[in-house]
Formats: C-alpha cells, sequence, structure tokens
C-alpha cells in the first residue's frame, strides 16, 4: 500500500483558485472513432475533484466537437453511487441471489489471491489459472500490457476472439495487415457502402465525413438484415437476409466481370488469382444472387451498377457480417470488391474493415510477448463456459476489462461456473457488473481520467496519450499496480511486469517504421494526440499488398454457404442481437438514463409477418428459446424488421430484463469458419407470446 502515485505531479489548487478545468483526454473505449474529449472538471464542496462534463475537442480533425450519446454520460459512470472504491471479499456463497461483500484491506486481498494462486501454481501448476479480458479500455498499458504477468506465470494464453478475428483472419488472407482508408479521404468518395455495420451507432464520426461526400454528390447505400438508424440516413437500404453477404459480393462481381466493369490494369499489376474468382462469381447471375440474399433481382442489379460504374466507391465493412459460422468467408468476399474495380487507386475508394495495421509499433515484448511458449495452451474466449465447467480443470480466474457474464455466449453456463465454490474468481472493475456481483473478490478499478495510458485506434490514423487528470477515489488502483503486487508476491521478477507507462512508451516507440517517424514520447505528452507519419495521400494497396506474394490474394476465391444451424420447425427464426445505441456493449447498462433511452427494458423486434405467424403482440412479452437457453423479452412488432428474422440490440445488463437474463444465455459457443470468432448473429430460436 502507499506506492501508487499518479504518473503526473502536480499542485494543488488554493482555496480561490477557479473550480473548474477544461482537460483533454482520448476515449478508452472499444469503439473505431477513440474521439479526442474535451472533459470538465470541478472541485466539490468536499474538495475533491470530479468529472462533471465531455464533450468532443472542437480541433481535433476527426472527433470535431462532438461526442457520442453514451459517452457524454460517462461522468455519471464515474461518480456512480455504486462504483466499487474498496477491495470487497464475498462473505455469501456466490449461489446466492443477492451478493454480500466486505471490505477489506488491499494486502488482505492481495495477500490471500496469491496465497491462493501459489498453492495452485504448486500443486496443479499454472494451466489451472486462467486471465479473461476483453477491450473495457483500449489502452496498450492498462489493456495490452496488463497481460505480462501471466505470460511471466506461463498461465494459458487467451485468444482474443470475442469481436475481431474473424474478419482480422478474413482481412490477412486478401489483404495482410489491416490497413484502411483514412476516414478523412472520405468526402471524396462519390459512393458509399455501409454493409454490415450500424455506423451511426457504432462510428458516429464517420457521418460528418460521408455528409461532407454526400454534399459532394454520393450516393450512401446501407446493407443490412434490418432497419436502424444508419438505414434511416441511407438513400437506400438492402435488406439482406442474415449470413448471405458472400452471395451478395458474388452476384456484384458476377456483373462486373458480365460488363466489364472491372479495372484490368489494377488487376494484372496487384492481384494474384482472378480466373478463380471469376469462375466462382460464374453461377452468381442477379436472379440466383436475389434468391439467395432475399432482395430483389434489380436491388442486385442496382447495386452492381453503382459499382461498377462510380469511382471512387468507398466501403465500410462493420463486425456484424462475421458473426456467423461463415462470417469469415463472407467478410472476405465484400472486401475482394475494391480489388476488381481497382478502387484501391483513388483517394476515398476501398474498404475499411480497421485501420489498426497503420500503427505499426514495437510489440515484441508488449504484454509479456516474449515470453509466450509454443507449448503454452490456449483458450478461446468465446468458449468460456466449457473452460469454466469443473472437468475443465481451472481452479481460478482473473477478469478485467470485461463483462463475461452478459457479454460471452452461453452465459447461463458462465454464471453457473463463475458460481463454483471451488473456482477462485478474481474480478478487477469499475462497476458492480454481473461478473463482479459473482466474484470472491472484486478489486476496484481506475478509470482512464484516473491512470495514464497511451491508446492506437481501429478508425483513425491518431495516436492518444492520456496522463492522469484525477486522484484515484477511495482505493481504486490501474489494473497494472494489482498485477506488479501480485508479481512481486508471487516472486516473479520478469522486468517488463513493472513497467511504467514512460517505459512502455519508449518500447512500443522503438521502431524504425516510417509510420511512427517523429512520433516520440515528448510530443505525445505535449499534444495529446499525435496523427501517424503517413504519406500525403495515403492508398496502402494501390499496387499490391503486403501479402507472402506482394499481391492482393483473390484465391481461394470465396464461396457462399448456408449455415450448419438450419432454420426449421422447431427454430424457425434466426435472430441477430447487434449494438445499441446508448450502450456501449454491456458498458453504461448500469445508468438509469441510457436504459430509459433504449426503451427501459430490452426489446426483440419482430417483423409483423413473424407476430401473426407465431401469435405475437406488440408490448407483450414473450419467451425466446434457443438450443442453448431461452430469455423472456418485451415484443416490438415492426417492419424495421424483415420476415424470419427476430432482432435485440445491446447487450443490457441481465438485471434490466425481466427474468435476469443476458441475451448471451440464447447464443452458442459456434465458431466462425476463419479466425475462430463469435457467432452472435447466428442463432437460431422460436419465440412464444408469455402474456404479461
Ligand atoms: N453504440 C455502440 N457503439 C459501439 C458498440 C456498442 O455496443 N454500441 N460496440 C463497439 C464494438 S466492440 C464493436 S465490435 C463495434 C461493432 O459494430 P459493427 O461493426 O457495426 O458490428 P455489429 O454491431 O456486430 O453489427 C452491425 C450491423 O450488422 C448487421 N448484421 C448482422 N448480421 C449481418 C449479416 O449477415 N450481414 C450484414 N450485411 N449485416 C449483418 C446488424 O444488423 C447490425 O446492424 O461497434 C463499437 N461501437
Ligand atoms: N449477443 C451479443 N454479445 C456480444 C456482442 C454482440 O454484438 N451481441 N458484442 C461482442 C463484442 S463486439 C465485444 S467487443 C464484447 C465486449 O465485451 P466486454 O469487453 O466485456 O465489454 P463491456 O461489456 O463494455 O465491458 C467492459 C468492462 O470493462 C470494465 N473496464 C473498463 N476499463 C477498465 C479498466 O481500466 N480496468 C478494469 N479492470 N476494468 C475496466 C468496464 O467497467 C466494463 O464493465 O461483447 C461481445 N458480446
Ligand atoms: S465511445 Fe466512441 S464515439 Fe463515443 S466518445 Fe468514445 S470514441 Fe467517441
Ligand atoms: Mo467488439
Amino acid at each position: 500500500m502507499g506506492d501508487f502515485r499518479p504518473a503526473c505531479p502536480r499542485t494543488l489548487a488554493p482555496m480561490t483558485a477557479p473550480s473548474t478545468r477544461d482537460v483533454f483526454l482520448t476515449c478508452p473505449l472499444d469503439c473505431p472513432d477513440a474521439c479526442r474529449l474535451r472533459i470538465t472538471l470541478a472541485r466539490g464542496e468536499d474538495g475533491v475533484e470530479r468529472a462533471v462534463k465531455l464533450t468532443g475537442d472542437a480541433d481535433h480533425p476527426y472527433t470535431r466537437g462532438f461526442a457520442c450519446a453514451k459517452t457524454v454520460h460517462y461522468p455519471a459512470r464515474q461518480n456512480h453511487p455504486d462504483r466499487p472504491l474498496y477491495p470487497l471479499r464475498r462473505v455469501n456463497p456466490k449461489t446466492d441471489p443477492e451478493p454480500r461483500f466486505e471490505r477489506v484491506t488491499w494486502d488482505e486481498a492481495l495477500d490471500d489471491i496469491a496465497a491462493r494462486l501459489r498453492t495452485l501454481l504448486d500443486t496443479r501448476g499454472p494451466s489451472t489459472i486462467l486471465r479473461y479480458h476483453y477491450a473495457g479500455t483500449m489502452g496498450l498499458m492498462e489493456n495490452s500490457h496488463a497481460h505480462a504477468l501471466w505470460r511471466a506465470l506461463g498461465t494459458p494464453e487467451l485468444d482474443e476472439t470475442i469481436c475481431a478475428t474473424a474478419g482480422t483472419a478474413a482481412w490477412q488472407v486478401g489483404y495482410g495487415p489491416r490497413y484502411g482508408v483514412d476516414p478523412l479521404d472520405v468526402p471524396h468518395a462519390r459512393l458509399i457502402i455501409l454493409w454490415g455495420i450500424n455506423s451511426l451507432s457504432t462510428n458516429i464520426h464517420l457521418t460528418p465525413q460521408m455528409t461532407a461526400a454526400r454534399k459532394n454528390g454520393a450516393r450512401i447505400i446501407h446493407i443490412d438484415p434490418y432497419r436502424n438508424r444508419t438505414s434511416q440516413y441511407a438513400d437506400t437500404h438492402l435488406k439482406l437476409r442474415p449470413g448471405t453477404d458472400a452471395a451478395l459480393a458474388l452476384g456484384v462481381m458476377h456483373e462486373l466481370f458480365a460488363h466489364g466493369w472491372t479495372d484490368e490494369a489494377y488487376i494484372a499489376e496487384a492481384t494474384r488469382g482472378v480466373e478463380e474468382l471469376r469462375e466462382a462469381a460464374r453461377e452468381w447471375t442477379p436472379e440466383r444472387t436475389a434468391e439467395v440474399t432475399g432482395l430483389t433481382v434489380e436491388e442486385v442489379r442496382d447495386l452492381a451498377r453503382a459499382i461498377g460504374t462510380t469511382r471512387p466507391t468507398y466501403i465500410r465493412v462493420g463486425y456484424g457480417m462475421t458473426r456467423h459460422e461463415n462470417g469469415g468467408t463472407n467478410l472476405r468476399a465484400v472486401t475482394l470488391i475494391p480489388a476488381l474495380t481497382g478502387d484501391w487507386r483513388h483517394r476515398g475508394g476501398g474498404v475499411v474493415l480497421s485501420t489498426s495495421g497503420a500503427f505499426a509499433l514495437n510489440r515484441t515484448r508488449l504484454g509479456g510477448a516474449h515470453l509466450v511458449r509454443p507449448e503454452t495452451p490456449h483458450v478461446n474466449m468465446n468458449e468460456l463456459a466449457n473452460a469454466l465447467a469443473p472437468e475443465a480443470g481451472f481452479g481460478a480466474v482473473i477478469v478485467y476489462n470485461c463483462n463475461p457474464a452478459v457479454v460471452a455466449p452461453d452465459s447461463g453456463r458462465v454464471r453457473a461456473g463463475l458460481q463454483r465454490d471451488d473456482l477462485l474468481v478474481v474480478v478487477l472493475e469499475q462497476a458492480m457488473t454481473e461478473t463482479a456481483r459473482l466474484a470472491d473478490y472484486v478489486l476496484p478499478a481506475t478509470t482512464f481520467m484516473e491512470h495514464p495510458d497511451l491508446y492506437p485506434s481501429y478508425g483513425h490514423h491518431w495516436l492518444g496519450y492520456n496522463e492522469a487528470v484525477l486522484e484515484a477515489p477511495g482505493e481504486t488502483r490501474p489494473n497494472t499496480w494489482v498485477f506488479q503486487q501480485l508479481a512481486r508476491r508471487l516472486g516473479v521478477t520478469e522486468p517488463s511486469v513493472c513497467w511504467t507507462v514512460d517505459d512502455l512508451m519508449r518500447e512500443v516507440l522503438a521502431t524504425d517504421h516510417p509510420h511512427l517517424a517523429g512520433v516520440t514520447p515528448e510530443r505525445l505528452k505535449a499534444k495529446g494526440s499525435v496523427r501517424l507519419n503517413l504519406p500525403e495521400t495515403f492508398l496502402p494497396y494501390a499496387h499490391g499488398a503486403p501479402t507472402p506474394s506482394g499481391k492482393v490474394e483473390l484465391s481461394p476465391a470465396p464461396r457462399h454457404q448456408e449455415p450448419e444451424a438450419r432454420l426449421n420447425a422447431d427454430y424457425p427464426l434466426r435472430l441477430i442481437t447487434p449494438p445499441a445505441h446508448h450502450f456501449l456493449n454491456s458498458t453504461y447498462g448500469n445508468l438509469e438514463r441510457l436504459n430509459r433511452a433504449e426503451g427501459g427494458e430490452p426489446q426483440v423486434l419482430v417483423h409483423p409477418f413473424d407476430a401473426g405467424t407465431y401469435g405475437l403482440t406488440d408490448g407483450e412479452r414473450a419467451l425466446i428459446r434457443s438450443e442453448v437457453g431461452q430469455a423472456l423479452r418485451r415484443v416490438k412488432v415492426t417492419e424495421a424488421a424483415q420476415p424470419g428474422v427476430a432482432v435485440v440490440e445491446g447487450t443490457w445488463w441481465g438485471l434490466s430484463a425481466p427474468d435476469g437474463t443476458s441475451i448471451n444465455a440464447l447464443t452458442a459457443q459456434t465458431l466462425t469458419d476463419l479466425g475462430g470468432g463469435s457467432t452472435f448473429h447466428n442463432t437460431r430460436v422460436r419465440i412464444e407470446a408469455a402474456g404479461d
């Protein structure tokens, strides 16, 4: 205790000083926008400074002065009355519905946790300790680097597959590392296709760029199974059947080839395998494509014509389309379209999944990457329900930056696993989540205003540095502080476990890569947000791709496949569970105001046709059953859905649902074809009226 100090020295303001000040920090949340925020801090009558207001930095070229509808409420989340501020130890059985905790000192908590880990290490070995985490913060220090202790101990590798790996693996085949169109180039586009992304909710800072393109004459098309904010903003909405994107992409390619809308010079210079792709597209006539995707023949033709005849065409793909059994292949098919049209040669043209590849940081020792051994076992994070079953043999799970009781598939079994009395559950948290409520120990965590960190982005090209601007409230601590304390108690001497943020910055910036030329710790600290050193016009795939062959790989040609989990008489509907506008995954689900903005409780959207078929009434509750579990939800009958497809937006806290379940009580651990990814939009269900 007592050896935690905020990173930056500061002087206490005298009582006569103005009581508010503005600071500028990068948003830490798992969102492509990685906004530069303007935060107002005010000193209360108790002398404590707190965040009171949050908006976007008007001077940041991409953030442009606004924050999203959710993060403007971050101060309420940070100052939440239920926020854990002291280490807590569970005193009643984890199977009791209402948890009871007692406050303990850090030394008591850390000594006991370290002793129990030591016993496991000595008697059953490191493979019985599971670290489980995701991207509650995107900070390199408090997220990526926090794993170093566990790697030094040799505990299993967690494959971080819950979100992006199907897409990453698919992109890798065709293009190598994930480079993307610079978002500031979007106003140059004349056709914009938002394909499997609800960008007005999940990537809102793209909107001003698209609006600028629209003023320049661009048309905007949204391809998504249900009507949402983005469909309403777009000029055209194509309501395709979920999981059929490869069919639609092949249908587009069919027309590109048939009408000579391909860029032969680009194909010859920059790609490999075009003949195989041409052959694969041959059967995908507009008629066949329409039949499989549920679109009309005219819609298919119109999409293909628009893409074939408009340069530059900008395609923004989301991870939504990857969350299906064949999601990797589906995304891959879509992303190969600009390799046929040659859009990669044009400023504002091409396709973006993520811009993260441009952050060519030196990651060799980040998070103790150098300590991973070939024989280390791996756990796929989508299979947590299995990992927590007694037969998997884990004796402890350490959770940070993540809320698996809500967000992981088959959450009923995840919760049952966490409740095992022979499993030590330690949760580092900023909020009293349902995962924290199932912990043996809750360790109170600092937020991005209370710890320093470094932030790359997956939607733009600025690197952000945050200093700690607030004193850590109560006894909250950064994840890395907690793990350093455990390391000391466990006798771990690996130096990288003890890095400070300054050490980390020096390390990750130690590279000759041209993108990082001139990006120094000093500049980061002085400016807070520094643009990567990219060429004036960034056209990463204009002449090929950083694959082993140096070309964009069109082979193996993607193929459409129907899912194994076919709809049938028992499970006649497909359930998709995309993000909500006012939550970020489960973050903000504890704010009453944002719950209300989302309708007060989670709803299932069903098309009037299905409501008629299954006897469902608008406003009444219904039981949704899948092969994995069941959940009670209020029905909203709406044309926004399509026949055969039900939609539940948002990973709400189960505490806000009528039956206490997460929507992931219904989803399965099924993995995607590429990258071992999640299949959250692939669940087959039946829905029965439940009355009120
Ligand atoms: N407001 C808000 N913003 C967020 C988040 C949030 O929870 N809320 N989450 C953040 C995170 S972690 C991520 S990964 C991103 C995710 O954001 P996105 O990349 O947008 O991905 P998803 O949210 O999974 O799905 C997006 C859209 O895909 C559609 N979709 C589902 N199946 C298919 C299909 O088979 N084909 C096609 N074409 N579309 C399909 C869904 O209906 C949905 O509208 O957003 C980030 N931003
Ligand atoms: N059905 C369904 N399930 C989904 C999805 C879906 O679309 N449908 N989306 C999936 C996707 S894309 C993702 S990315 C995952 C996201 O799942 P998670 O990564 O679990 O994201 P959150 O639900 O936002 O929870 C993050 C938690 O981290 C905590 N946290 C934030 N910063 C810190 C910190 O500095 N230290 C510590 N100790 N804790 C911190 C927050 O308080 C929060 O409780 O969910 C997945 N689950
Ligand atoms: S969640 Fe995304 S859009 Fe909202 S403030 Fe953070 S980075 Fe910006
Ligand atoms: Mo995600």
